[in-house]
């Protein structure tokens, strides 16, 4: 299998987060994919390639040219103003307030941002830039006859909307890719979301549409992060309805509940008869991740791999999150290695 990957995501490293009242330094830092690459040079995966560039079209399918202006623009904004340190927002459009956009670059940040998790730093919109391209020229290779192939995507995607950053995210990798191959052709794609937290952005970028069915196991968000999306409840709406699976489980919960689940969302996903898959990978279901609550242990990843390959379609990994540094990459290349195993 192919890795696509790219150094740029050095640039982005946020100082802090803001965890159970304490300022912590962020969890999603550059060691993550460190590891990861060095895990599938390690286990000699395969060839390692640097992203070709596409350009602003295919992300802009996904992202309106207006937030990525913003995002592309606020550092230097920032800096404009002598802004120190990461740039965070700290005042939503919740309800009872107006959705409007004001000027201030504060007000924006408040405007295009559903959390304070997503920090902007002097590379962060290179870094996410290059992540889209890595998540395209994975899809590419899938699109010229691949089997399957691996995004490296550092920083991660799944909770992106199309004019919103959180939780880590900026630029919705798996969307972006999952579009590109509607756009050059095909008509039913899947997106299988197993990171531990639910994929509130994926989701809602495609809820009312029947092309690209999502499926989801993750925290019960009634307990867990992103908390406002994520509900079994929501099944997808006009076009879309019934496209939308969501699986969310209890907090502790072990391998047999968790690959039960899994085993529910792959009969989903051969019943949508899906022509490809899009697997947003993370891996912070483990037992050891430092912000999550499920109990996977690493050879369980193998088994990961292996049930997907078992739908026997073309796929597509693109990296989410995973918070244990040491095991990260054992534990996503294990699914890698799991499904060619397969
Ligand atoms: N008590 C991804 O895994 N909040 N994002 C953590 C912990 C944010 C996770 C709070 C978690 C975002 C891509
Ligand atoms: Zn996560």
């Amino acid at each position: 299998m192919l890795t696509f990957y790219s150094d740029d995501h050095h640039l982005h490293h946020g100082s802090c987060e803001l965890i159970d009242g304490q300022l912590m330094p962020c969890f999603e830092k550059p060691q993550r994919a460190d590891h990861i690459l060095q895990r599938v040079k390690d286990r000699q995966l395969g060839d390692i390639h640097a992203p070709k560039d596409f350009g602003r079209a295919p992300i802009e399918r996904i992202h309106s040219a207006a937030y990525l202006d913003f995002f592309k623009g606020a550092w230097e904004r920032w800096q404009a103003q002598n802004g120190n340190g990461d740039l965070l927002p700290f005042t939503w459009p919740a309800r009872t307030l107006r959705p409007v956009i004001p000027t201030d670059l504060h007000g924006q940040l408040g405007y295009y941002s559903f959390d304070g998790g997503a920090p902007i730093t002097a590379g962060t919109w290179q870094a996410a830039y290059s992540a889209a391209q890595v998540a395209l020229s994975a899809q590419q290779e899938i699109a010229n006859g691949a089997h399957s192939a691996f995004a490296l995507c550092r920083p991660p995607g799944h909770h992106a909307a199309g004019e919103l950053m959180g939780g880590y995210c900026y630029l919705n990798n798996a969307a972006i890719a999952a579009q590109a191959f509607i756009d050059q052709g095909k008509q039913r794609v899947a997106i299988l979301d197993v990171d531990y937290h639910h994929g509130n952005g994926t989701q809602d970028i495609f809820y009312t549409r029947d092309d690209v069915l999502f499926t989801s196991i993750h925290g019960d968000p009634a307990e867990e992060f992103p908390f406002f999306l994520g509900y079994s409840d929501e099944r997808g709406e006009g076009a879309g309805e019934g496209c939308n699976f969501n699986y969310p489980l209890p907090m502790g919960s072990p391998w047999e509940v968790w690959s039960a689940a899994l085993d529910q969302a792959c009969e989903r996903i051969a019943e949508y008869d899906a022509e490809v898959i899009v697997v947003s990978l993370g891996v912070d279901t483990f037992k050891d991740d430092p912000i999550s609550q499920f109990k996977l242990d690493s050879p369980d990843y193998l088994a990961i791999g292996k049930r997907i390959a078992a739908l026997g379609k073309p796929t597509l990994f693109v990296m989410e999150g995973g918070y244990a540094v040491e095991a990260i990459g054992v534990n996503a290349v294990n699914v890698l290695e799991g499904f060619e195993g397969a």
